[in-house]
């Protein structure tokens, strides 16, 4: 059986029985591809909610993650929506307020494909502890997809309800799940800076690879909102509000915040903070895993790097801890800097212990930072030090 290390990629931890699925899911999706269940290979981190990850190796063998392979984050129960009934509206500073049925939507605006990745804030958070203690899942580096998403633009939408011009002002999204949290209940929900909303990539999408979503990926609609950190595209859209302010909802302003390393969870309340919307420049080892024994000769290493507007120019590897580097070959990239590059090297690993690491560039010489400690948060949020995963050769 598969145990939560093997998520971990290398940190320290105690073993832990991977959670399965219903053996009703793990069935219906064993002939692959019925886009209505998620793969029960999925490493599940939590039942409800239901958070799982797409296995690294499963991860770099599609450059565009099928749907059921998607990694899976949820803070309340998959809510059942009907497309008959579906309504969105959209109010708050705008001259004109509407509604809109599924069907309005895909008849009145312009239909728009973007190729982004989708990537919780907490990926690679099990990194971070090592240094101290983190809240919340240790996600491993699979807690990131790379999809075509279909859609319309939310400003055309935004447009035609006359959306009042302003810097400052805010996008509030609603969904239809609730979420429990200590003693609170409320609805998912989150905002976004009307300048980001204007962009012509942020989507109402519909579907995801060609597919409508699935329920649990956010049937009917959902918002995208590339390079920002995934908490920012609400699934089960039931509203949208211009407004002066943040969403006054708990997500927003006490969740996905970005804490200094002498942050801890007493002094939370009162330190400051800055809300995370744009995800920084990343990459991960996918192959070989953590701990794996490899012959000795030329070995694959092979991974993912995500950027940010300035894209990824370079990849490099190290097999001594990062002494040495060898640049990476670029094997895919899309013509669009939302999406992933796949990167991949061959090195001649001699005989014994060694630490791989990984680093990339963006075009502007902006680099990932060496040392985890110094990005350290009690959140465990933006994990993109260097990945390092140790493997032995003989
Ligand atoms: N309504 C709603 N939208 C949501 C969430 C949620 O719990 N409820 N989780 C968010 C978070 S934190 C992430 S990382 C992404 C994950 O999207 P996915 O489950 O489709 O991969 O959805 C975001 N949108
Ligand atoms: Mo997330």
């Amino acid at each position: 059986m598969l145990t939560r290390r093997a998520v971990l990629q290398g940190a320290s931890s105690i073993a832990v029985a991977r959670t399965t699925w219903p053996a009703s899911a793990a069935s219906a999706s064993a002939t692959m591809a019925a886009p209505s269940e998620p793969s029960s290979d999925l490493l599940v981190h939590s039942k409800l909610p239901l958070n799982a990850e797409t296995p690294i190796a499963k991860l770099r063998s599609a450059f565009v993650t099928p749907q059921a392979e998607f990694y899976i984050r949820d803070h309340g129960t998959v809510p059942t929506i009907e497309e008959a009934g579906y309504r969105l509206t959209i109010g708050g500073k705008v001259r004109a307020p509407i509604e809109l049925s599924l069907s309005d939507l895909k008849s009145r605006f312009p239909e728009r494909k973007v190729m982004a990745v989708m990537q919780c804030a907490g990926n690679r958070r099990a990194d971070m502890v090592d240094v101290g203690y983190v809240e919340g899942d240790l996600w491993g580096p699979g807690a990131i997809g790379n999809a075509e998403w279909t859609g319309v633009s939310l400003a055309d939408v935004l447009s035609a309800a006359g959306v009042e011009d302003g810097s400052g002002l805010h996008v509030a999204f609603s969904a239809h799940d609730e979420v429990v949290m200590k003693d609170d209940r409320f609805d998912y929900g989150v905002s976004i800076p009307l300048e980001k909303a204007m962009t012509p990539d942020v989507l109402l999408a519909w579907a995801m690879n060609g597919e409508p979503l699935m329920a649990e990926h956010g049937f009917p609609l959902r918002v995208v909102v590339p390079g920002y950190a995934g908490t920012r595209s609400p699934k089960w859209l039931a509203s949208i509000m211009v407004q002066d302010e943040e969403a006054d909802t708990p997500i927003q302003r006490k969740e996905y915040r970005l804490f200094p390393p002498t942050t801890t969870k007493e002094t939370a309340d009162k330190d400051p903070n800055v809300v995370i919307n744009d995800m920084p420049l990343n990459s991960a080892i996918c192959m070989p895993a953590a701990g794996a024994t490899l012959r000795p000769g030329t070995t694959t290493i092979e991974g993912y790097a995500i950027g940010t507007q300035n894209g990824v120019a370079k990849v490099e590897v190290s097999y001594d801890g990062g002494e040495n580097w060898h640049e990476a070959a670029i094997d895919k990239r899309a013509d669009t800097q939302w999406a992933w590059v796949f990167w991949s090297v061959v090195l001649d690993l001699p005989a014994g212990q060694h630490q791989l690491a990984v680093r990339s560039f963006d075009e502007v010489g902006g680099s990932q930072p060496e040392d985890i400690a110094r990005i350290w948060n009690w959140k465990g949020y933006l994990a993109n030090s260097w990945h390092r995963v140790s493997v032995s050769v003989g």
